[in-house]
């Protein structure tokens, strides 16, 4: 299959890997959009939020769960931070392997345009 992230999950393409464990990866973006910028991505290939199966929901929880324990290792938990999944063309989502991004370290406005 010829997917980035997949890529990333096998250890073919190098990342910035901030925490891994059976279930998902969390590295830097390669192209940040705040002082911290990561992706947490599950290690299954699920391509857009719309293939997200019945029995994918608790995995999706659990890279919420991720999301929020990696923003209080760096330490902007408090503070607080933003988390986006984009989906196909109109969220912007240019790598068909869902991800959350998860950004923080500086105020964020909204909407996101
Ligand atoms: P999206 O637009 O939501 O599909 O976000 C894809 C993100 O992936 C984008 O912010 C840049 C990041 N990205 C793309 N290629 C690479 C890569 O090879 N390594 C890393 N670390 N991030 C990547």
């Amino acid at each position: 299959m010829d997917c980035l992230f997949c890529k990333i999950v096998e250890g073919e393409i190098p990342a910035d890997v901030l925490y891994q464990d059976e279930k998902v990866i969390v590295f830097r973006d390669i192209n940040p959009q705040a002082p911290f910028h990561a992706l947490v991505i599950p290690r299954q290939h699920i391509p857009t939020l719309n293939d997200i199966a019945d029995e994918d929901c608790e995995l999706v929880g659990y890279m919420l769960k991720i999301a929020g324990d990696v923003a209080e290792e760096h330490g902007f938990a408090e503070d607080g931070y933003r988390t986006v999944f984009n989906c196909n063309t109109h969220g912007g989502q240019t790598v068909y392997h869902i991800h959350l991004h998860l950004l923080g370290g500086k105020p964020m406005g909204w909407p996101p345009y």
